[in-house]
């Protein structure tokens, strides 16, 4: 499988234009830049109406609905909220207010952990700027909209070839009254490994200034030194430090002693001692029980003075019981998605959430009507992504045995198909709670979960067992991440490695017991920013040296898709999946006030290089390109 930029096949890109236009239309060369960027505009649509989209079926562009957007004045300021409170009040005044609130408080998750978990985070920046000016005018009473961070910064320069700080800095603009909320990794920021320090610190800031307001910080083994770097880099920013406790095990069973009150108690108490403004209860297997939600957070309530932000996924179905409870214990805040966009792997629906808590003592905070409208929006352009949906279609309660994160259920599900095990996968669920518990039941949440998925497949492949992994592990090459997860280079878990398990996965290997921040040598930003420079024959932005520090190939394979391509988040959602039919017309808007009119008009018979002439009418004026045909 291609795992570079999607966009970047070596051949998908080598389309020659054919430069006779540059005779027959001299006028088209008066704005250089402009008519560069129509041209490589066109290359991607040549491309990608000729070869797909990876992961999206080959296949007639379908007739998609014009999505249905809520009719607003947007000419009408949206109404002050939450961002406002911060901005004039800093953190500290932020938390006053939300303690003072009677009503439940929402947190959004559609534009962020909702597409995650349903559509493999592939919603673009143009379908989330759509409908931006309403987002801020019909949720203006949210407590925040969480729109950024967790695995969206990867995919939208991976898979999506945009930029995601145009995304924050965009939607920023549009929705200037409601807090954004980012997820961040803790020392592993946006990735799925530790970072120096320094790199953690300048990401921190370069979000905040760039619109993050609320950073939900968490370490996926629960190592609270693995928090607090990014605990105090969020406090000198002045945005607000979510730090997050991740749920994982079953405080209602006593015969799992290893996650109780007491442990969720302790680190509660210890994150208001690092400088937590709010506390997060991150229950992103969705695992937490309703009758243990009310438990918990009743005694959170009283181990700590912090407000509690709660967030779940619905995996179980019992996604809207739980927050019933955990809202009759006192929860400030819960993360919820618009109801075409919730359920199942995805965070329980807020429209739901309005009916069922109506004539209950509290009031969820969120106007139903509006909610609805928003609604409509998302299901109509949630079948943009059809072929990145999960196919789970009802409520999973297996998950409360095997325990897999909503994000990570149909990854690994496609990874498991990839190496032939897609007729196994029962017996590779099963393994990842026999790998959790050999593992010493460890939190499993990005990238701790990768450890355990990674090794669940590696042992039903060549037909491991827990007794079998210890004899004979001397002569096994185990998955590098099982490896660097022994290490120590995830930081510690809760109780220590099994000491067994980690001789034979490490061998000669020493690990290590400090943070792994403290060991990493400083990212040297003027050294990147002169590789970059070097590199593109122009200097770099501080995002890009950011993203390029954080994610070297997979920045530079996105620079390379902009060469060629140019910005294509200004094309259409179906236009960007599936290209154009024969005598289709479409309008990009490459900027404000410049829109482009492209028009396919044939499609030439293959040549003897394998390439074909495709026909296009650009504001009027015939191109011709020359794609290579990779069908
Ligand atoms: C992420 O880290 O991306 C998650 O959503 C973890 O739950
Ligand atoms: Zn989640």
């Amino acid at each position: 499988p291609f795992l570079g930029n999607v966009v970047l096949h070596e051949k998908f890109i080598k389309g020659e234009f054919d430069t006779s236009f540059i005779d027959t239309t001299p006028e088209l060369f008066e704005f250089p830049e402009r008519k560069d960027r129509g041209t490589k505009l066109l290359n991607y649509i040549g491309n990608v109406t000729l070869n797909g989209f990876p992961g999206v079926e080959k296949r007639t562009k379908p007739i998609f609905v014009q999505p249905d957007k809520p009719k607003l004045d947007i000419l009408i300021p949206s109404p002050a909220g939450t961002k406002q409170i911060l901005d004039a009040q800093g953190a500290d005044g932020l938390v006053k207010w939300i303690k003072e609130q009677e009503d439940v408080l929402l947190t959004d998750t559609t534009f962020r952990d909702a597409h995650q978990s349903l559509l493999a985070t592939r919603v673009r920046t143009q379908d989330m700027l759509e409908i931006a000016d309403e987002t801020s005018r019909l949720m203006h009473d949210y407590f925040s909209l969480e729109m950024w961070g967790g695995a969206t910064f990867d995919v939208a320069y991976r898979f999506l070839s945009e930029n995601p700080w145009d995304r924050l800095e965009k939607l920023r603009k549009k929705i200037p009254n409601v807090l954004f909320q980012m997820l961040l990794r803790g020392a592993n920021a946006v990735g799925y490994t530790n970072y120096p320090d320094n790199l953690i610190r300048e990401f921190i800031q370069e979000s905040a200034s760039s619109g993050v307001d609320v950073f939900r910080i968490f370490d996926s083994l629960n190592w609270i030194k693995g928090m607090e770097v990014a605990i105090d880099e969020v406090r000198n920013s002045g945005k607000v430090a979510e730090a997050a406790i991740c749920y994982t095990g079953d405080i209602l069973d006593d015969s799992r002693a290893k996650y109780t009150v007491q442990y969720y108690k302790d680190m509660a108490r210890e994150l208001e001692a690092t400088g937590a403004h709010i506390l997060a209860i991150k229950d992103m297997a969705g695992l937490l029980k309703p009758q243990a939600a009310y438990r918990l957070i009743s005694e959170l309530k009283d181990a700590t003075s912090l407000p509690i932000h709660l967030h779940t996924h619905d995996t179980s179905g019992n996604g809207i019981f739980l927050y019933a409870k955990a809202i009759e214990a006192g929860v400030d805040i819960i993360d919820t998605a618009l109801g075409s966009m919730a359920g199942l792997t995805s965070q329980p629906s807020a429209n739901s959430l309005y009916y069922a808590m109506k004539g209950s003592e509290r009031n969820v905070r969120g106007d139903i009507e509006s909610l609805e409208k928003l609604s409509y929006y998302w299901e109509d352009v949630r079948k943009y992504y059809v072929d990145f949906e999960s196919g789970m279609n009802a409520p999973h309660s297996e998950i409360y045995v095997h325990e897999m994160p909503g994000g990570q259920y149909s990854n690994l599900q496609q990874q498991a198909k990839a190496v032939g095990l897609g007729d196994r996968w029962d017996e590779v669920k099963t393994m990842y709670s026999r790998v959790n518990l050999m593992f010493g039941d460890i939190v499993k949440v990005t990238p701790s979960s990768k450890v355990v998925g990674d090794m669940a497949l590696f042992m039903v492949q060549n037909d491991l067992t827990e007794d079998n992994i210890v004899e004979r592990g001397q002569t096994i090459d185990f998955p590098e991440s099982v490896i660097e997860f022994f290490q120590g280079y995830l930081g510690q878990p809760h109780g220590g490695f099994p000491e067994e398990i980690q001789k034979v996965v490490l061998k000669d290997r020493t690990p290590i017991t400090v943070r792994p921040g403290e060991l990493l040598p400083p990212v040297d930003f003027d050294q990147l920013t002169a590789e970059l420079t070097e590199k593109y024959g122009r200097a770099p932005s501080k995002q890009d040296v950011l993203a390029y520090a954080l994610y070297p190939k997979v920045f530079e394979q996105y620079i390379d898709a902009v060469n060629a391509f140019g910005d294509v988040s200004v094309l259409d959602t179906p236009t960007f999946f599936y290209g154009l039919k024969i005598g289709e017309e479409i309008e990009v808007e490459i900027e404000k006030g410049k829109t482009l009119i492209v028009k396919l008009v044939s499609i030439g018979e293959p040549q003897h290089d394998g390439t074909r002439i495709i026909y296009f009418e650009l504001n009027g004026q015939s191109r011709e390109l020359v794609i290579q045909d990779l069908t």
